[in-house]
Formats: structure tokens, sequence, C-alpha cells
């Protein structure tokens, strides 16, 4: 078996990374001539499914590391190519005849025929895009073997010798690269002896090297010009980022910024705090609407999404920020659905969001439940989001959404029905009830030892779509029939101590759904226009994603009649439409029986099961509300 021996001392590393710098020369003037940066693709090439391509239902987030990176080297006089290998892949999943594997691999070859030998630089952020890591390592290795090969991102940080022992990387860099990427270029352009912070390697012996490892680190960069290496005003047209963007119009040029680094908490699921470090890290606000002016006059984007983990870090600042957006930027939309601090939120800040053009954002409560909350480290208390939740009825153009996870470690039913009570209270436009996943380099991780992991093709399919919805999962589909899983209102017998199987909670996680999402999604009753209207567009854009799905189209059929702003023809397609697919799929005919959307179709909301409305009622409301009706106009 290999050995692990993790070393800090310099003149140790210095003479185990010299075989490294000799294989490519490095050491003896050889060094590289540029960096073709590669951002994997997302989605395996296997499962792109032309239908979703051509809806632009897959994510396509612009490279934003690899941007600053390269700005990074141009600074520093090193030259680069960005091979967003993503937006390739998906563009010619639109194209059904094409052979998806030959377009990224002739990109990859082209980016690198730019340069004579340049150092091939590889992203690697989630874990579940190992396998086109693997595959696009394996290409570079054999086409170019005389290519040293450099990985970095957020998955290969967490675990670099699965990167190293594959055989097809040389290093890989941990946590932000900006620094130690800069590090590594002194070491072989100057023949410098001080070997970078946060690499891992192998050393002769197969023993895995690692360097002193820092977090933190420089946040004002200026990466308007690299914009144009990854030509950011055409994204739109390979994908989307979320459903806000598709909200917005699929034909909106968008492009992503990131104004802080870093999170002010240290969530146990969470890879944040153990990637970018403790602290938070404010870029100045100048730079930030400049980099956005420079988009939106040069690459005409109209809508931003924030990357931000604690977009509200320093009130004051974000306030500022926020109205320079609103006088700089006054036709411009954003949407942060990376999730905001529901604590940090107060009415002077929603007010400023809004006349800055905020179309959306998600806040991460995560549970409802108070013992969870603190084992799981979330900065939040119930009394607080159902203050902000009571605050964001003032504020009704911003469409507000909150991120649930169920099954998280040893979490017992009564819990999750404490989420559900907390979620359905709140009335919030949307829940996005998600099912636990650890993730590598996180505490949650680290204490459960990764077990519990969900199929493959539910991490895929969560990854890479823009709203997972384990309806995809074909496992999902069956396990009503499997024996001891209670579906529907029939959860609500569940015994209150037991801690579902992953099985049944993805059951719980459908009724959850169905109950706060459609039977009573808050947009069927309440009185205010610009939520109804926000509704439609929302689920309009959630419906061009999952175009197989009657209960969206049943729901929007309802909606429109309420907002009484489309002609009777309109509606009676949509009426035809969702009948039409309940013909065609055997499923969502059954899981009517159980729910009656249908009823939307009547104009009618159905009751919900006395067993769904006694458990509301033991928690001290309601959940009947059958009297909705048309707005009045002008409401
Ligand atoms: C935007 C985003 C997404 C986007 C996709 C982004 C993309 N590139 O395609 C979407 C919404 C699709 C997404 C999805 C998911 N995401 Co996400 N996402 C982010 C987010 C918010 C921002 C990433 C970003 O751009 N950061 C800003 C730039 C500047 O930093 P960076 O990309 O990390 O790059 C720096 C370093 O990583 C490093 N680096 C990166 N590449 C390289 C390469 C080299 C050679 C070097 C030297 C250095 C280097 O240097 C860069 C500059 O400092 C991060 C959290 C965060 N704030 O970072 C989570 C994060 C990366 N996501 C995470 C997760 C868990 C997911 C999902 C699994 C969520 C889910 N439950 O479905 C999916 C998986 C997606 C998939 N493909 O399968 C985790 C990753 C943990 C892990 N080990 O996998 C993070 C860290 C959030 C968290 N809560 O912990 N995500
Ligand atoms: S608040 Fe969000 S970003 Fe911050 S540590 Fe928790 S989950 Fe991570």
């Amino acid at each position: 078996m290999l050995t692990t021996d993790i070393s800090a001392l310099q003149e140790d590393l210095h003479s185990d990374l010299e075989y490294i710098l000799t294989h490519y020369g490095y050491n003896s003037g050889r060094t590289p001539d540029g960096v073709v940066f590669i951002h994997i693709p997302q989605v395996p090439s296997h499962v792109i499914r032309q239908s979703i391509a051509e809806n632009l239902g897959y994510f396509v987030y612009p490279p934003h590391g690899l941007l600053y990176l390269s700005a990074v080297l141009e600074n520093n006089g090193v030259s680069s190519r960005i091979a967003d290998l993503n937006r390739s892949v998906l563009t010619a999943g639109q194209d059904g005849g094409k052979d998806i594997t030959s377009v990224w691999q002739a990109e990859v070859e082209e980016a690198v025929s730019a340069f004579e030998h340049p150092l091939v630089a590889i992203s690697f952020m989630f874990d579940s895009t190992r396998a086109q890591l693997n595959e696009v390592m394996a290409f570079v290795k054999k086409t170019f073997p005389n290519l040293c090969v450099v990985v970095g991102g957020v998955a290969a940080t967490g675990d670099p010798e699965a990167v190293l022992r594959t055989g097809h990387g040389d290093i890989v860099f941990h946590n932000e690269g900006e620094g130690p990427l800069i590090g590594f270029f002194d070491l072989i352009n100057k023949n410098g002896s001080k070997i970078p912070d946060n690499i891992s390697f192998l050393a002769k012996d197969g023993s895995l090297k690692q360097s002193k490892i820092v977090s933190g680190g420089e946040v004002d960069f200026d990466i308007r010009d690299q914009y144009e290496k990854i030509n950011v005003g055409q994204y739109h047209k390979a994908g989307s980022l979320n459903n806000f963007s598709r909200m917005r119009g699929t034909d909106v040029p968008f492009a992503t910024v990131l104004s802080r680094r870093g999170c002010r908490a240290n969530c146990t699921f969470c890879a944040v705090r153990n990637f970018n470090g403790r602290s938070v890290r404010v870029r100045q606000i100048q730079d930030v609407i400049e980099e956005m002016e420079f988009l939106w006059h040069n690459h005409g984007i109209r809508h931003f999404e924030w990357l931000d983990d604690d977009l509200l870090y320093d009130r004051s600042k974000a306030l500022n920020l926020f109205n320079e957006i609103s006088i700089r930027l006054p036709d411009a939309t954003w949407c942060a659905n990376n999730g905001l601090i529901a604590a940090a939120i107060s009415e002077n800040l929603l007010e400023a969001m809004e006349k800055s053009g905020c179309q959306g954002f998600t806040v991460g409560l995560e549970t409802g439940n108070e013992e969870m909350l603190r084992r799981v480290r979330k900065p939040a208390s119930l009394d607080r989001f159902a203050k902000f939740a009571d605050m964001s009825k003032k504020y009704p153009k911003i469409y507000y959404i909150v991120n649930f996870i169920l099954g998280l470690p040893d979490e017992r039913f009564s819990q999750m029905l404490d989420t559900l009570a907390v979620g359905a209270r709140a009335e919030l436009d949307w829940i996005n009830f998600f099912t636990y996943q650890p993730l590598k380099n996180t505490d949650a991780y680290l204490a459960y030892g990764g077990m519990d992991l969900q199929n493959y093709e539910d991490i895929i399919q969560r990854g890479t779509t823009i709203n997972f919805n384990p309806v995809r999962d074909g496992d999902f589909m069956n396990v009503g029939k499997k024996f001891g899983i209670a579906r529907d209102y029939d959860i609500f017998d569940l015994d209150a101590d037991i801690i579902p199987s992953r099985e049944q909670v993805k059951e719980v996680w459908f009724t959850f759904n169905a109950i706060c999402n459609f039977l009573r999604n808050p947009a069927l009753f309440t009185t205010s226009y610009e939520r109804v209207r926000n509704a439609v567009r929302w689920l309009e854009a959630l419906q061009q994603a999952y175009a197989d799905n009657p209960t969206i189209t049943c729901i929007l059929y309802y909606l429109n009649w309420r907002l009484n702003e489309i002609g009777k023809y309109k509606l009676d397609a949509l009426k035809d439409d969702a009948m039409r697919k309940f013909s065609e799929h055997e499923y969502w005919r059954i899981r009517d029986q159980a729910f009656s959307v249908t009823s939307f179709l009547d104009k009618d909301i159905s009751p919900l099961d006395p067993r769904a409305e006694k458990f509301f009622n033991s928690k001290g409301f309601s959940m009947q509300r059958i009297s909705a009706q048309k707005l009045e106009v002008g409401a």
C-alpha cells in the first residue's frame, strides 16, 4: 500500500518536487509559454438530453474562478486561454447529431495549439463531476504527454490524493488559487526556491506531499479584460443560471458577479469556511460596480447573479452597493440564488434591493427544527426567520425562496414536520426542499465519514439541471411500490420518532413539495398582484424545464385565471395541455388521485387531507384556506 506523508519542510518538498519540474524541463529553462485553463463539462456526455439542452435547462455558469486566475497571471506577464468545455458540450447537445466527446476534445486541442508548451490548469469544483475530470485529464495526458497538468478548485481541495492517484494530474492546488499559482510561476520562472503554499503532489516514491495550506488572500482583482476570452454575452444561449434567470427571460444575456469571499457562518454541511477561511473579504464597491457597468456596455449583459456566500456581510457596505447599482445601472436586474442569511436582512436593505433591480433571492434556513439548527450550526433563529418572512410581504416585487434540507444526519420525522410547519407558515413564494448529501471537506462529511451518499444518477441530475426534481429519477417512479414506504398523505401516519430511510425521505419530499408549492402555494390566496404575477413567471420558467409535469400546468391555469390577463382561448389551451400531459403519464395520474391538482382546472382548490390539516392545527394554524378568487383589476 502506498504511504501518505504530509510534510511542510521546504527543503524536503523542494527535492520532492524537483523530479516533476525536471520531467517538464522547468528547471532547465523550458518554462510554460502560457496557460490553458479548462472548465470541465458539468454534465456527462451520456446524460445530456437534446430536449433539455434546447430548452436551456442545464446550468451554464461562466467559469468565474478561471477569470480571476487568468487575470492575475496576465498581470504577471503570463498569457492564457480559457476553454469552457461545459458550454461547448451543452451547445453541441442542442444539436442532436453531434459527437459531444469529440467537440470538447477539439476545443482542448485548439486551445493548447495557441502555445508551444503551455501549463494545463483544470478546474474541479464538484465531486459529482469527477468522471468528467478523469476523462479530460486522461485525454490531455494522452494527447500531450509533455505538458504539465495542474488541477484546482473546491472538489480538488477536498480530495487531492484522488486526483493525483489517477496518474493524469501532476499537482493539485488547494483553496483560492491566485496566490499559489503566482507562487508556482515564481518558482519555475525565477528558478526560486520557495515552494508555493497550497499544493499537493506525489513524490517519486508515490507518497503524498503537501506544502503549507493557507486560506484567504486578496480579492480586489480587475477581471474585466478576461470576459473577452469566454465571450460572456453568449452564455444565455447555452443554458441557464437558475430558474431566476429563466424567469427574467431565456433571451436575456446574464453574467455572474462576486463582491465578497467567505461567509461569517460555519455550517457543518458547507465547504465554504474550510475553503475560504474564517474572514469575509469584501471587494471595493467601486470595483464591483465598474465590472458590472463594463459587462452591461461591452457585453450586453442585462441580468446579474451574485456568487457570494454572504452577500449581506457588512450591512452598510451592502446597502451602498445596492444604492450605487440603482443609480448607475437603473435598468439592470439581479438575483441571489446562492442564499442570503435571513437574520442579516433588514427593511432598509430590502428597500434598497428592490430599487436596485433585485428580482428574487433565496435564504438558507435548512431546517425548521431548533435542535437541528443548532446541530448544523446555522446562524439563524426561527424567530428572526419569521420576522424576515413578515417583512418580505412589504416588498412583493421580490420573489422569495427558502431552502430546507430533509434527511439531515439522524433527523427524525418529527423534525422534518417542524420544517414543514415553519415553511408553510412563512408563506414565502417558493420552498426548495433538498435531500441531504454530505460533501467532502465539510465538517458533516468528516463527522459522518461520507456515508449515506445518494446514487450517482441522483447527484448528476440534481447538480446539472436547473431545479432538481427526484421525479426524474427512475428509481423514484417505483418507490411507492416498495414495501414499507409511505407515500402521499400517508406520510402523516409515520411514527414521529423514526429516522426515515433515504427512500422514505424522497416520499416525504414529494408530499411537502406538493402541499407547500402547489396545493397551498401562497400565490393562490394572496391579494397582491405582484406576487401572483411573479408566481406565474416563476412557474412558466419552471415549466419550460419540466415540460412533462402537468401539476405545474394546472396551477398555472388557476393563477392565470386569478390574474385575469389572458383571454379564454389561452386559458383553455393551458387546460388542454394539462389534460394531455396527464393522459400521457400514468405516474402523474396516480399522484393526482392523492392530491387532486386537477381541481385547479375546475377553478377549485381541493381541501387537504384531514391528516395534513390536523398536523397544521397541532402547530396552531390552518392550511385549508379555500376561498381564493380572481384578483380585482388594479389590486
Ligand atoms: C456558482 C456555484 C454553483 C453553480 C455552478 C458553477 C460552475 N462553475 O459551473 C451551480 C449553481 C450550478 C452549482 C451547483 C452545485 N454546487 Co455549487 N457553488 C457555486 C458557488 C456559489 C460559487 C462558485 C464560484 O464561482 N466562486 C467564485 C470563484 C472566484 O471561486 P472558485 O470558482 O472557487 O475558484 C477559485 C478556487 O476554487 C480556485 N480554483 C478553481 N479552479 C481552479 C483551477 C486551478 C488550476 C487552480 C490553481 C485553482 C482553481 O481558484 C479560484 C480563484 O480563487 C460555490 C460557493 C462559492 N462561493 O465558491 C458553490 C459550491 C462550489 N457548490 C457546491 C455544491 C455542493 C454544489 C452542488 C453539488 C449543489 C447541489 N446540492 O446540487 C451542485 C453540483 C454541480 C454539478 N456540476 O454537479 C459546493 C462544493 C463542494 C464540493 N466539494 O463539491 C460549494 C463550495 C458550496 C458549498 N455549499 O459548500 N454551484
Ligand atoms: S450560511 Fe451558507 S455559505 Fe455560510 S456556512 Fe452556512 S451554508 Fe455555508
